[in-house]
């Protein structure tokens, strides 16, 4: 397992209420010089992966915190790549492509297009699970039945 970089730590938006402000955070941070993003997975076998992007930004409010992301490398697979371009979308605020809320099906809130290869704030349903997609996924590494043990989104300035 390669060693960990000293990357910021960047807490998920968990709570709903709060996830504006910390993307607002990460907007104001992201925007003022480059910054590399560092996901780190694990399951519950003890098995750990990750997926490191060279470009990493949230846009403003006003483009409902954009998110972009270039220059993938690591072990866990692109889950990412799918939601690039893609606005923030709450079980309140629909921004995704999908006629239907993909965060309300999918109870979470994240960067949904039509719905997610990735989503780190499903629920926590703790390993092997039957409803698809409605864990803590990242498609690439566990696939669409497999909900995560933990996971850390990471940011460093380059
Ligand atoms: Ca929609």
């Amino acid at each position: 397992m390669p060693r960990e970089p000293a990357y910021y730590c960047v807490p998920l938006p968990i709570k709903l209420s709060e996830s504006s402000t910390r993307n607002n955070f990460i907007h104001l941070l992201t925007s003022t010089g480059n910054y590399k993003l560092y996901i780190h997975l694990e399951d519950f076998k003890g098995n750990s992966a990750y997926a490191e992007y060279f470009e990493f930004s949230l846009g403003n409010s006003a483009t409902h915190y954009r998110l972009e992301v270039d220059g993938y490398c690591g072990t866990a697979g692109n889950s990412m790549k799918y939601h690039n371009g893609m606005m923030f979308s709450t079980k309140d605020k629909d921004n995704d492509i999908n006629q239907n809320s993909c965060a309300q099906i999918y109870k979470g809130a994240w960067w949904f297009k039509r719905c997610h290869s990735s989503n780190l704030n499903g629920k926590y349903l703790g390993g092997q699970h039957s409803n698809y997609a409605k864990g803590i996924i990242w498609n690439t590494w566990t696939g669409g039945f497999y909900s995560l043990k933990s996971t850390r989104m990471m940011i460093k300035r380059h």
